[in-house]
């Protein structure tokens, strides 16, 4: 049978973030994707300035509730960047809506990176981003992020007494699964950690860094570790070609040198997903 899921996540119409990678990389790793968009802004909010943003949170509810009439069921369900903190409400009554027994419920805490929030965002949706992690089965903040929904100093550079207090506290959050990204214990080389809350187990997979900061790696990050679980990779698996995925699109770019606030080129990269998921 097929994968579905639904993908909670905003619309950047341009610089390749939220939706516009999460659709593409889910279509092409063979899983039917519901959208769910949260917002509509011209660009992504990080290095642009005067974009425009809507929020679409009167929507959320009505077609939820429209949904509902359809009686489908979802292999998973996949949250990123919110438009509002009162969203985070609604996507509770969502995922309450359509999670069955076998349904992945994956959070993207989506908030900050650089130990700040972004633009629109304010410490209120940290606060929801912990509601919303209590009923996940697998969360994917990156440091900022972590830092923030647990009230800890962020730090640029990790060891590993840091990296497992952000990874047992985020466990203790709820969710039985932690895939922390932007792992970097020295300056040569990045990538995430996990956290197994049931079998107390963490892991960790690093690549090589690549210079410069990228737009929208943690959307190809997390889209790639839950393409990888919806083709029945565990989450080790899963962790690793995310890192190993997300490096080689931003290689990629980094070697074609475009502008880096129009994200990554993921596109030219999806054979790589393919070969990585076994499908080619
Ligand atoms: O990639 C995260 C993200 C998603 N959506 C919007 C953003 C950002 C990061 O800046 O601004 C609107």
């Amino acid at each position: 049978m097929q994968k579905r899921a639904i993908a909670i996540h905003d619309i950047s119409c341009v610089g390749r973030c939220s939706l516009t990678v999460a659709l593409p990389m889910l279509s092409a790793a063979g899983v039917e994707t519901s959208v769910m968009p949260t917002a509509i802004l011209s660009t992504h909010t990080g290095d642009f300035s005067g974009y425009t943003f809507h929020d679409l949170t009167d929507e959320m509810m009505p077609i939820t509730t429209h949904w509902q009439t359809l009686h489908r069921n979802t292999d998973a369900i996949y949250t990123g960047y919110l438009g509002s903190p009162h969203q985070i409400d609604i996507v509770r009554h969502i995922i309450e809506t359509f999670r069955t027994k076998k349904t992945l419920v994956m959070v993207d805490p989506v908030m900050a990176d650089g130990g700040k929030y972004y633009s629109l965002i304010t410490p209120e949706f940290a606060v929801g981003m912990k509601k919303l992690a209590a009923l996940a089965d697998i969360i994917t903040p990156n440091i900022s992020e972590a830092a923030l929904m647990l009230d800890m100093p962020y730090r640029e550079k990790h060891d590993k007494e840091y990296i497992e207090a952000l990874l047992h506290g985020l466990g203790a959050l709820g969710p039985r699964m932690v895939v922390l990204s932007g792992v970097a214990f020295d300056d040569e080389t990045v990538g995430a950690a996990s956290y197994d809350r049931e079998t107390d187990t963490i892991a960790y997979y690093l690549d090589r860094r690549v210079e410069g900061f990228y737009h929208g790696t943690g959307d190809v990050f997390a889209s790639a570790l839950i393409s990888a679980l919806l083709n029945e990779k565990t989450v080790s698996e899963a962790m690793k070609l995310a890192v190993a995925f997300t490096h080689a699109c931003i290689e990629r770019t980094h070697r074609e040198k475009t502008e880096t606030r129009y994200g990554v080129n993921f596109e030219e990269e999806i054979p790589t997903l393919l070969r990585m998921l076994g499908k080619i």
